[in-house]
């Protein structure tokens, strides 16, 4: 195939890496152009670019006025590759992290599933890390595990920077919307790549922790751990599920305030009258329920109210039912306290509940 691919560099003070890794770039594929993204290094990376033997023929320079950040540079990159026709991006550090080598394997993957995001992956099988020390080794695979859980990333190196991207995503992109400027931007990219319905190929690599230059990530971090929350702010779901407890929590009060209100009009001293209020709490709590999730958690604008409210009631009984089960478990079985008990229950059928009422009761919102 004739595709044309543009790795893209993004540089500040790499000096001493630049001039090799641009040559076993090249080396690799003769589809492959390379566009550097510099900050205006005080190491003069940029005037090292611009000195080599094919500058302006298969490596090219982006200059920029002030250290603006890893994700900016690379949006500017991505809209360079744009303008310029090709047909995929790949990302890559210039600090021989990302092993030049694997790019052949990357560009068939990227062949053979046209528009998908290939990813060179740390945490699959057959990918390694060599040189970190077991603090740095940890604390990437934490953020990378908290981050994958948090977001429902669709790849298990949520950090990865080194990525081809097809140009049709590229395209898909608001870069105007994008929240992340430093590192978080590849995590950002891959929770794009969900939104918008595109699959991600992993492939292992062996990534080298940097011989020379230093590292930018410090500072990043917190930066990071910030937008990786926005982005999961973002997410309709946690603003559901905090709608839904509240929604529970407010009917439950109403089921106590019900059952009291009709002990009183009943004067309900027998256990008969007792359980005829208990009912009817249960009813009015039940519809009260069913009614602000329909209209306020889930905005569901479904017609057939019926069959959408019988849904529901099966899904709160059998929530009922589990809780009792597991209250049964967690204090007859595994002997916890009653209180630690009756709440643990109640936290997991809260997620019961609540998916099975996001995932099939009110499944078909439109938006
Ligand atoms: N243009 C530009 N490039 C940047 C900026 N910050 C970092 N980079 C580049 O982004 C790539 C990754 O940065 P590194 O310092 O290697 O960060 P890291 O890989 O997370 O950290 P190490 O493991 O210590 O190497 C390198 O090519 C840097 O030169 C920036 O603000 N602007
Ligand atoms: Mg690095």
């Amino acid at each position: 195939m004739n595709d044309k691919y543009l790795v893209i560099v993004p540089t500040y003070n790499e000096k001493d890496n630049i001039s090799d890794l641009i040559e076993a770039i090249l080396e690799q594929s003769d589809k492959i152009d390379i566009l550097v993204v510099d900050d205006n290094s005080p190491d003069q990376t940029a005037v090292l670019v611009e000195k080599l033997p094919r500058f302006n023929e298969r490596i090219f320079l982006l200059k920029r006025k002030e250290k603006l950040g890893l994700g900016t540079a690379y949006l500017a990159g991505f809209g360079w590759s744009l303008e310029k026709n090709y047909d995929y991006s790949i990302s890559m550090d210039a600090d021989f992290s990302h092993p030049p080598t694997a790019l052949c394997q990357m560009l068939n993957l990227s062949d053979k599933n046209k528009n998908n995001i290939i990813l060179g992956s740390r945490y699959i099988p057959g990918g390694k890390i060599i040189g970190w020390k077991f603090n740095r080794y940890l604390n990437s695979y934490l953020a990378n595990f908290v981050t994958r859980l948090m977001l429902g990333l669709p790849a298990h190196d949520a950090t990865a920077g080194f990525k081809c991207y097809p140009r049709i995503f590229i395209q898909s992109l608001d870069f105007n919307s994008m929240l992340a400027h430093g590192y978080a931007f590849q995590v950002e990219m891959l929770c794009l790549a969900k939104q918008n319905n595109f699959s991600v190929t992993e492939f292992p690599i062996t990534f080298h922790d940097r011989l020379v230059g230093e590292s930018k990530i410090s500072g990043e971090l917190v930066k990071s751990a910030k937008i990786v929350w926005q982005l999961f702010l973002r997410q309709t779901w946690p603003k559901q599920f905090l709608k839904f407890c509240l929604v529970g929590l407010f009917c439950a009060l109403i089921d106590i305030g019900v059952f009291y209100l009709a002990k009183l009009a009943l004067h309900a001293d027998s256990q008969s009258l007792k359980q005829i209020s208990k009912a009817i709490s249960f009813l009015v709590s039940a519809s009260a329920s069913y009614y602000l999730n329909r209209t306020w958690t889930f905005a569901s604008q479904e017609k057939a109210i019926l069959s959408q409210a019988t849904k529901f009631l099966i899904v709160s009984s059998v929530g009922l039912a589990l809780n009792n089960l597991f209250f049964f478990i967690l204090t007859g079985i595994l002997k916890l306290s009653d209180i630690l008990g009756l709440i643990l229950a109640i936290g997991i059928v809260m997620f019961w509940n609540f998916f099975g009422n996001k995932l099939w009761v009110f499944k078909n919102v439109v938006k």
